[in-house]
């Protein structure tokens, strides 16, 4: 039995809901109880097993279901993964828009969002260097609204018309279908150096932020330009922001490297694990306005989607929140079946001449017939929760909806499903002028390439810019191609001279002797990622290990777990063995996992509680001691008490971790935190900075 709800898309898809489990017989497709699924009807007797029938209705049945189970991927964002969720308003935008969902401040707009990544196919891995999809479908009481963005501000082309081809040259290559979920390779780089307006993104994608710790922890942009229209009939531009609670977060590159292999599913089980854990993740939303008049007063073309609009010249209006509240029920009726269009708006919003949007909402609608169909809007994921009549689109192949009555076209009759008057919520299009001559051409102003890239890469702190010189490295020296990676290190000249010179150096190019552009160090608002640290370091849904073997001291052991379970974090206990470990004081613990089946990579921070166990099991256990070498690596929190001080300085090999006299509190060093004597009783744990900064504030003594 479907729970009751007041979330519209769930009542709307709990009619289509069967579940598993219960008295219910299991049935063929065409309901009739099957006696014995094991075996195909077949010539048999005790001696002997002879042919199997045609005649098997029921096996060749489950055989041909099986046959046809894949449906093509997505031609490009195949992996992904989606959760369900809300949408709220605290401030109406109606001076602006006369959209319900963004002026309606007593609605609850229920949506569904699937995050992906770009390049590799549906079963690639999740923490790949690459741009991150964030496609919200806003099931709205005037029918879906989807903002299909980003969590990058910017793309790489400015007109659908390349898009093909820069799919291709990050795609595998076409010879031998290599690399998967890399654009670590030669035609990628290749169209980079080509294409000159993919300049900025370069830099945003060899940044950190191609590489996120959590879907949940990175920021959501609706990249191209959109209209907003109001009451008056006035026009805005806007483009659309999504700003997460718990701040921007990025992984290590190194650390991301070897997640891939450790656990692929890292992001999708992040996400579920904390949606099911109750601690919604959360993202304020955002509108950029430019008035239409203002459209020229830039020094850049605002329809240009390599460009972003400066905050400082267009600041952010933040007027609602989106948030993630429920796991699908099954993947594939409502993540992979999910369809995304750019050209589905709702009134009061409308499009912009952005090149790479008009193309693009050809491109999304068109895609969707061959993956699901033509009949995909009808699938539950799809449909709107609106009424809805279209009162001509009928039949074509896997049509389920049943529309009665006798005509299916306008003007009919009966006036049957008459069209509505704008007053009565009729979509109608901004009536823009427009006069021009036919030609392949943009605007003059979309001819610079370089301005923003420079001043994207000027807002970096310094850690920022020494990650993306090592990407720009890594990346590059996975072309052997010289043709490629000594042209596009000779690019970076036009960013910065310091950094074309180290990757240089790294990839074999040769060493630019002078800028290709002079660099004013010209800063803007908003690119650096360090700007978006949530107000209060915390440590909600953070993944912490403890590290345990036969002798741990039980009493550090629980005040740490339990304070750390009571700030939100997720806490594991990684022991010597999972069939139990032993306390000093007698009490046995069940770990969660034992050394050798997680790896350091996969939490978020490290604490050793002092006791026999150092010596015992630790010490000599290689994993275990590669464990603290390589959270210090990856710039982690270790913390130790007593006898897991020397073992965890032995690892890090710092000579100068701080440790404090017996029975006071720790010191701090590098995010390596320590302590001696009774500090364990007493230990609280307060703030904890994200994995990138202020790692020191990971556990702090009282
Ligand atoms: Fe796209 C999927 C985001 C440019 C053509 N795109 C897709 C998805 C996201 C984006 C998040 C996955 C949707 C989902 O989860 O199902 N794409 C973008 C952004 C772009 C962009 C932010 C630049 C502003 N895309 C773009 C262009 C074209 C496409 C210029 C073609 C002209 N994109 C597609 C597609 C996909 C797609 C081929 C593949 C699967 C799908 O649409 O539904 O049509």
């Amino acid at each position: 039995m479907a729970t009751k709800t007041t979330d519209a898309k769930l009542a709307d898809m709990q009619k289509d809901m069967v579940e598993v489990g219960g008295k219910q017989h299991m049935t063929t497709d065409y309901g009739v109880k099957i006696s014995d699924p094991d075996h195909w009807l077949r010539v048999a007797s005790e001696s002997r097993t002879g042919p199997s029938l045609l005649e098997d209705q029921i096996a060749r049945e489950k055989i041909m279901r099986f046959d046809h189970e894949r449906i093509p991927e997505r031609v490009v964002h195949a992996r992904g993964t989606g959760a369900f969720g809300t949408f709220k308003l605290f401030e109406s935008a109606e001076d602006v828009t006369t959209a319900g969902v963004l002026t309606d401040t007593s609605r609850e707009t229920p949506l569904f969002l699937r995050f992906s990544t770009v390049q590799g196919s549906k079963g690639s891995a999740d923490t790949v260097r690459d741009v991150r999809g964030f496609a919200v479908k806003m099931y709205t009481d005037e029918g879906n609204w989807d903002i299909v963005g980003n969590n990058i501000p910017v793309f790489f082309i400015q007109d659908s018309i390349k898009f093909p081809d820069v799919i291709h040259s990050v795609k595998p290559e076409p010879h031998n279908e290599v690399p998967q979920g890399q654009s670590a390779h030669n035609n990628f780089w290749d169209f980079q150096y080509m294409h000159s307006e993919t300049t900025h993104m370069n830099q945003w994608i060899m940044s950190d932020r191609a590489i996120p710790r959590s879907y949940r922890m990175m920021q959501g942009f609706g990249v191209n330009t959109y209209s907003l229209i109001n009451a008056q009939g006035k026009r805005h531009f806007v483009k659309f922001h999504f700003t997460p609670e718990l701040g921007v977060h990025s992984l290590v590159w190194d650390e991301a490297l070897k997640i891939c292999g450790q656990d692929p599913d890292f992001h999708r089980k992040d996400l579920m694990d904390a949606i099911d854990a109750g601690h919604f993740p959360r993202w304020k939303f955002g509108l950029q306005l430019i008035p239409e008049e203002k459209m020229d007063d830039f020094e850049f073309d605002p329809l240009d989607a390599t460009k972003v609009w400066p905050e400082e010249l267009v600041p952010i209006r933040y007027i609602g929140q989106l948030e993630l509240n429920r796991n699908v029920d099954e993947f594939f009726p409502q993540t992979e079946q999910a369809a995304f269009c750019t050209s589905h708006i709702v009134p009061g919003i409308d499009f912009s001449d952005d090149p790479l949007l008009q193309g693009r909402n050809f491109s999304y609608f068109d895609t969707q017939i061959s993956r699901l169909g033509p009949n995909w809007q009808e699938l539950p994921i799809n449909r709107p929760v609106c009424p809805y009549m279209a009162l001509a689109n009928r039949d074509g192949a896997m049509k389920h909806r049943i529309t009665k009555g006798t005509v299916n076209y306008w003007p009919n009759r009966f006036e049957a499903n008459p069209p509505a008057e704008p007053s009565q919520g009729g979509f109608v299009s901004y009536p823009e002028k427009q006069q021009g001559m036919k030609l392949r051409a943009l605007s003059d102003k979309f001819k610079e390439h370089h301005n923003q890239a420079q001043t994207f890469y000027n807002s970096l702190s310094e850690i920022e810019k020494i990650h993306v010189a090592k990407a720009f490295s890594f990346e590059l020296d996975h072309c052997d191609d010289p043709v490629v990676y000594k042209r596009m290190t000779e690019r970076l000249a036009s960013i910065s001279l310091d950094l074309a010179k180290t990757v240089a150096m790294n990839v074999g190019a040769d060493t630019p002797s002078k800028a290709l552009k002079e660099n004013k160090g010209q800063k803007a608002k908003g690119l650096s990622q360090l700007e978006y640290l949530p107000e209060k370091p915390i440590i909600v849904t953070r993944r912490i290990a403890i590290l345990v073997g036969d002798g741990f001291d039980y009493a550090s052991y629980t005040t740490m777990k339990e304070t750390l379970q009571s700030q939100g974090a997720f806490v594991f206990t990684i022991g010597a063995q999972r069939q139990g470990v032993k306390a000093e004081s007698g009490e046995t613990v069940v770990p969660d996992h034992h050394f050798n089946g997680m790896r350091s990579t996969l939490f978020d921070a490290v604490f050793v509680p002092g006791g026999k166990h150092v010596a015992n099991a630790l010490s000599k256990n290689g994993v275990a001691k590669f464990w603290i070498t390589e959270s210090f690596a990856h710039l982690k929190p270790i913390a130790g008490l007593n006898e897991a001080v020397p073992f965890i300085e032995k690892q890090i090999g710092l000579s100068d971790v701080k440790v404090a006299s017996s029975g006071t509190a720790g010191l701090e060093s590098y995010g390596v935190v320590t302590g001696y004597g009774e500090a364990a009783a007493t230990l609280k744990v307060a703030n904890v900075g994200p994995n990138s900064k202020g790692l020191a504030e990971m556990f702090i003594w009282h």
